[in-house]
């Protein structure tokens, strides 16, 4: 198994340490989050307790591939804990996500969360968010429309493509990937981009993270 993947083993299965029995779960999505879902289903078929809700078709398709119960939406009290995973962390646990095209799904489970954990390996602690190009998701309705109005805020936005088509979200709707290299102002970015007709949400997540574990490739982990 490559590093990284053992980093996020170790990260992911850490997580699965802070779900108790009768427990409703946030599922996310991506490869860290996958280790995650794997150790979930084992707790599962050892007896324990507890229901999921996905933040993807595809995290949905492989929790359900473990026998993990899911829920809809509809039966949902509250979700105790989300246990997510991110494209970067920074060390006030202000989060970019939307890497896998889930970030729209991934932030109303994060914001109806008791809990956020985020997993991770090392290389996704940063000093300055941005490096990891920012998903912004919008609707397809005149998206050039958009696009214009982000190049205008200097977001250097990219559309996003997958196998040479434009990607489309689990919602139907497209992501551009904006370019700042560093945020200076995250809350104040989130705002001005989500004031944006046609802008759906972006992949600033400011203040959902309760807890930060980081995996390493010798299985070791750090919990902040
Ligand atoms: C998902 O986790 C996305 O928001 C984010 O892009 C991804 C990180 O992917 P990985 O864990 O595969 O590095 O929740």
């Amino acid at each position: 198994m490559q590093q990284q993947d053992l980093a996020k083993k170790a990260a992911g299965e850490k997580a699965a340490e802070y779900i108790k029995p009768g427990m409703t779960i946030g599922l996310g999505t991506g490869s860290t989050a996958y280790y995650a879902i794997m150790r979930v289903g084992a707790l599962v078929r050892d007896g324990m307790p507890l229901r999921a809700v996905a933040t993807s078709e595809q995290s949905e398709l492989l929790a359900k591939e473990q026998g993990i119960p899911i829920i809809s939406f509809s039966e949902v009290d509250k979700i105790d804990l989300d246990i997510d995973g991110a494209d970067e962390v920074d060390e006030h646990f202000r989060l970019i996500k939307g890497g896998g095209g889930a970030l729209l799904r991934e932030k109303i489970v994060a914001a109806a969360s008791s809990e956020m954990i985020v997993i991770t390996d090392e290389s996704k602690y940063v000093k300055h968010l941005g490096r990891f190009p920012l998903p912004v998701e919008i609707i397809p309705f005149a998206w050039e429309l958009t696009f214009k109005r982000l190049i205008a805020l200097d977001a250097a936005p990219v559309l996003r493509t997958r196998d040479g088509r434009t990607f489309v979200t689990d919602n139907g709707n497209y992501i551009l990937d904006c370019h700042y290299e560093k945020i200076k102002d995250p809350a104040g970015l989130h705002q001005q981009l989500n004031d944006i007709p046609g802008v759906v949400e972006n992949g600033l997540f400011l203040h959902y993270a309760s807890r930060l574990i980081i995996g390493y490739a010798d299985g070791s982990v750090k919990s902040l």
